[in-house]
Parts: C-alpha cells; sequence; structure tokens
C-alpha cells in the first residue's frame, strides 16, 4: 500500500514537472513573438570580411579588407610610443573613477591642438567646443545627431563619390538626408576637381557638406592644396557648413601637421567647420575608442551652450567615455619626448605603406600585366583603390584566399615583403 502511493505521488509530481515544463516552453514562445518581426540584417561591407576571413582555413590567406595597420609580419603593430605610454599609465596606479561627460580636458584640448595648431587663435579664443567621443564613428553620429536637433539651416548633408560606407549609414539611422557630388574619377583615377567644384557650387545654401580631412577613404585620393583653396572658396561662397572626418592624420604623408593642413586652411579662411578626430588608426588605439568632436562656434559663449547641449547628448546614450585609450593619448600628446617618438613611429607607418605600394605596383607590372598602375603609387594613405570589377574581386577571394571590400579597395597596410609577390601575382591573373 505505501510503495503504490509512493508511486502515484511520484507520477503527481511528474505530472506537476511536465506540466511547469510546457508551461515554461509556452512562456518561452510568447517571448520569442516579441521579435518575430525582425528581419535578417546583412553582413557589414567591411567588417563582414574580416569574420569571413577568419573562417578561412587556407594558410596563404592575406586580409586586404579592414583599414588596420599591420607589421611586416602581418600581425598588429602597438606603436612602441604607446607602450612606453602604458609603462608610464601602470606605474602612475591610476583609479577607475568616471570620466567627466565630454572627457577630461587635458585631452580634449591637446587633441584639438594636434588637429588646429598648438598656436591656433580658435583655440586661444576659446571658441571651440571638444568633446572625447568613441573614436571616430561616435564623433561623427555625436555630431550628426547634434545636426539633427540642433541646426537651424537646410538640414542635409552632402557626401563624397565614394565615401566610407558608415557616413550614409549614419545618416540612415538618424533620418538625416544625405546627398552625393562628385569626388573621384574612374578615368584618371584622381580627383576630379571640376566635377567636384561643378557639383557644390549648386549646393543649397546652408547644408552641409562632409570633407575627408585627409587620405580620403576609399579611393586613398587627396585634392591638392590649390584644389583645397578653390573648394574653400566655393564652399564659402555658397554658405555651406563644412564637416571634416579626419580618421587618417599622419597617414596621407607621415607628418601629422601636413595632413592637418586642409582642416587649418579652412580655419585660416573663417570656415565654422566640425571635426571629427579618431585615434585608432595613428596610434593604432583601434579598441580603445578614443575620438573627439569639436565645433568652432565663433565666440565663447555659443561654444558654452553647444557644449551643454552636446553633454545632454552623450549623457543619454552612453554617459561618459571610456578612460584608457584617452589616456594613452594625453599621455603622448603632452610629453614631448613620448610625443616625438609617437611622430617617429607614425611615419614608420606610413613609408611602410609606400613601400608596399610601390612593390605591389612592380609585381604586377613585373608578371607581363598590360593595364596601367600607376595609381597605385600615386594614391596615398592605407587604401588603393584598385579599379578591380566586382567579378575580379570575387576570384581574388574565392581562387586566391584575398579579402578586399566589393568595391576594389585594398588596405595597402595589410600587405607585406612576405605576402605582396602572392597578391600581385593574384592581381596580374584576375585582371588579364
Ligand atoms: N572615418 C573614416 C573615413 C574611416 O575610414 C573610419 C574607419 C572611421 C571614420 C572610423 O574609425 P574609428 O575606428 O571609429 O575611429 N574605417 C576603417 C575601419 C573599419 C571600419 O569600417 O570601421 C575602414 O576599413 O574603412
Amino acid at each position: 500500500m505505501a510503495q503504490s502511493m509512493k508511486k502515484l505521488a511520484c507520477q503527481v509530481l511528474n505530472k506537476t514537472n511536465n506540466v511547469e515544463v510546457i508551461l515554461n516552453s509556452t512562456a518561452l514562445r510568447a517571448n520569442s513573438h516579441w521579435w518575430s518581426n525582425v528581419q535578417m540584417g546583412p553582413p557589414d561591407v567591411i567588417l563582414g570580411i574580416t569574420e569571413a576571413y577568419k573562417r578561412d582555413t587556407d594558410p596563404k590567406k592575406v586580409n586586404l579588407g579592414v583599414g588596420a595597420y599591420r607589421d611586416d609580419d602581418g600581425k598588429p603593430f602597438v606603436l612602441p610610443s604607446v607602450k612606453k605610454a602604458e609603462e608610464i599609465l601602470h606605474q602612475k596606479g591610476l583609479n577607475h573613477e568616471y570620466a567627466p561627460i565630454a572627457g577630461e580636458t587635458a585631452y580634449t584640448d591637446l587633441v584639438a591642438q594636434l588637429a588646429f595648431g598648438e598656436n591656433s587663435q580658435v583655440l586661444k579664443d576659446k571658441t571651440n567646443c571638444t568633446v572625447q567621443t568613441l573614436s571616430g564613428t561616435g564623433a561623427l553620429r555625436l555630431g550628426l545627431e547634434f545636426v539633427t536637433k540642433h541646426y537651424a539651416k537646410n538640414k542635409e548633408i552632402w557626401l563624397p563619390t565614394p565615401t566610407w560606407g558608415n557616413h550614409p549609414q549614419i545618416c540612415n539611422t538618424l533620418g538625416l538626408s544625405h546627398k552625393k557630388y562628385r569626388y573621384y574619377d574612374p578615368n584618371t583615377h584622381g580627383f576630379d576637381v571640376k566635377g567636384a567644384i561643378e557639383d557644390i557650387s549648386k549646393i543649397p545654401e546652408g547644408s552641409i557638406i562632409l570633407l575627408h580631412a585627409c587620405a580620403h577613404n576609399p579611393t586613398g585620393v587627396d585634392p591638392k592644396p590649390a584644389d583645397w583653396a578653390q573648394l574653400s572658396g566655393v564652399i564659402k561662397e555658397k554658405k555651406l557648413f563644412p564637416f571634416f572626418d579626419m580618421a587618417y592624420q599622419g597617414f596621407a604623408t607621415g607628418d601629422v601637421d601636413n595632413d592637418a593642413a586642409a582642416v587649418r586652411l579652412f580655419v585660416k579662411e573663417g570656415h565654422q567647420v566640425m571635426l571629427a578626430q579618431s585615434f585608432a588608426k595613428n596610434m593604432g588605439l583601434y579598441g580603445e575608442r578614443a575620438g573627439a568632436l569639436t565645433f568652432l562656434c565663433g565666440d565663447p559663449e555659443s561654444a558654452a551652450k553647444v557644449m551643454s547641449q552636446a553633454k545632454i547628448m552623450v549623457r543619454t546614450m552612453y554617459s561618459n567615455p571610456p578612460l584608457y585609450g584617452a589616456r594613452l593619448v594625453t599621455e603622448i600628446l603632452s610629453n614631448p619626448q613620448l610625443k616625438k617618438q609617437w611622430l617617429g613611429d607614425v611615419k614608420l607607418m606610413a613609408d611602410r605603406i609606400i613601400s608596399m605600394r610601390k612593390q605591389l605596383r612592380a609585381g604586377i607590372e613585373g608578371a607581363g600585366n598590360k593595364q596601367n598602375w600607376q595609381h597605385i603609387t600615386d594614391q596615398i594613405g592605407m587604401f588603393c583603390f584598385t579599379g578591380l570589377k566586382p567579378d575580379q574581386v570575387e576570384r581574388l577571394t574565392k581562387d586566391f584566399h584575398i579579402y578586399l571590400t566589393k568595391d576594389g579597395r585594398i588596405s595597402v597596410a595589410g600587405i607585406s615583403s612576405k605576402n605582396v609577390n602572392y597578391v600581385a601575382e593574384a592581381m596580374h591573373k584576375v585582371t588579364s
């Protein structure tokens, strides 16, 4: 009797448990309904390539997709000046308190000086508002979000053709209307100065124009100083608002002052620019997300008002920025010896890329390829806009395990003395 009572009790318990399981899974299914309308999104056109590269098991594989510097062994490069700054920071034994909403002023003052120049009058007059951001992307996002909320003129931004894919994507996310102006001439593989000026002179007054400060991505083609002067003139005449994206200061010429020349020219000519800065490339701080957004506001009172609103925007998005990358940047820019070492590190990276351009071109030509490859050495910065067609790009990836963006852009920083002949041979084969 006791035995069968026990059996019965067990059955009841199991039943109860089953009911519980059924109830739980019903609850789970009900929950899954919250997201059942979500569509699968496409992989990112640049970062998705790194994911595909990582999945490839072929030992010959080469990643020329993402714009990230590699040393001659194809390895990520921690700059010697950054290593030194890390040691100094470690010795200081700092705490992990919150940073101010707009970042530490020691950082924002130094990065603004790096961009606008140590003797910049607008900085001396304190007419700037500079905010630490989550690298260059965070600066663009904050700047454009600020525009959507506070810009009182023509809320429409004009982007060069082509441009970095995330520019239109950020605008789309914010519902900010974006249009195109001519920039790159596929026939000359150079800057289409005539087309650009023609298009810009038709842009409605008060619109925003996005300019790559140096080392244009994806084309590797920058306007010459005389072209910049012309651009500044027409932008002023049309009363356009210039938003500079400077993600590669130092990568174009190997000299941070030279690479800031366009921004400084515009400021000298009286433009109240907005500027997005990134230390991902020139300090190799990709994952540390150290960047900045500067608004030039004309007078200190406006700068204070803009700062108050920018802080509200930051506070409601991520509250305050990360410390570590900004501390490294501050250490390097505030210590004259370390800064000198860093400038040498930047030059070293820029020079290695230039030497890879020469070797790549020589390799393709040496293989007997009949096309003109002069643009490989003419273009500057991290990227080369090869002119490869989508089917050629596909063959490079499928047959040779070489990864690059569909538009034919390669990150020259991914080429090394070890793989340059392989890449040159493959580029020769897919284009002949
Ligand atoms: N602006 C431009 C023109 C860029 O090329 C990049 C990075 C950024 C801003 C943003 O850089 P942060 O890392 O946010 O400081 N473009 C690279 C890196 C990969 C990516 O797309 O984010 C590229 O390969 O195009």
